[in-house]
């Protein structure tokens, strides 16, 4: 199997984390792949996903996969499943909507990076970009002050999406203050950082 990722990718860096979690890691080529909204892609379009986002799986069939979710699913599900998303009951979907707001964390996280960097300024809207930020930390209040997902276990996708979500912060807002803000949410992230797959994930300096 290859996977399309670019090491900035913080949907990229869950699934290597996934990957590397399930054991499949020595399965999957990582295969470097560049998308932006400014560049058409059109060879990775045509051939890959028609949205041009990374990540992708090809398998060896030449079939792709699609969604960083939908890569972990099937990860899960060729590791046997339940592993890193329950398989029934409550706690699955506990887990899902967890996860997707991870992901939706992720996804106005990037669109305000892409704001900043890529839309011309004279063409900025402050009022969209304010009302992206706000989504990605009230997500941040939510899991600081809700629920266990940052002291459970064993380990779910929802727990890696979120030290994503964390990491991301980091490395494109590092002036954001999330630490200071929520104290736990510090706690979590350096408890999650001693797993190897969480340290050797972290995106390189910019
Ligand atoms: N829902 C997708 C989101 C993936 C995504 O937005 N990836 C970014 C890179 S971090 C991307 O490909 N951006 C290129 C673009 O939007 O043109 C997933 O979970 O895989």
């Amino acid at each position: 199997m290859k996977l399309t990722y670019s090491p900035a990718s913080p949907f990229a860096r869950k699934v290597r984390i996934c990957a590397i979690e399930l054991g499949l890691i020595d399965k999957i080529e990582l295969v470097p792949a560049s998308v932006s909204p400014d560049k058409l892609n059109e060879e990775y379009s045509r051939n890959i996903n028609p949205l041009r986002k990374l990540p992708a799986l090809i398998l060896d069939d030449g079939s792709t996969v699609v969604d960083s979710y939908v890569i972990v699913e099937y990860f899960d599900e060729l590791a046997g499943g339940g592993k890193l998303i329950p398989s029934s009951g409550a706690k699955k979907w506990q887990v899902k909507t967890e996860h997707a707001i991870t992901q939706g964390m992720l996804d106005a996280m990037l669109l305000c990076r892409y704001e900043k960097m890529l839309r011309p300024e004279a063409l900025r809207w402050p009022t969209w970009i304010d009302s992206q930020w706000e989504r990605a930390w009230q997500g941040l209040t939510r899991f600081e002050s809700r629920g266990d997902i940052l002291t459970r276990s064993p380990l779910d996708v929802a727990q890696i999406g979120l030290v994503c979500v964390l990491g991301y912060a980091d490395f494109r807002f590092p002036d954001c203050g999330w630490r200071k803000a929520f104290p736990k949410l510090d706690t979590f992230h350096n408890k999650m950082m001693q797993r190897e797959s969480v340290k050797i994930s972290v995106p390189p300096p910019a």
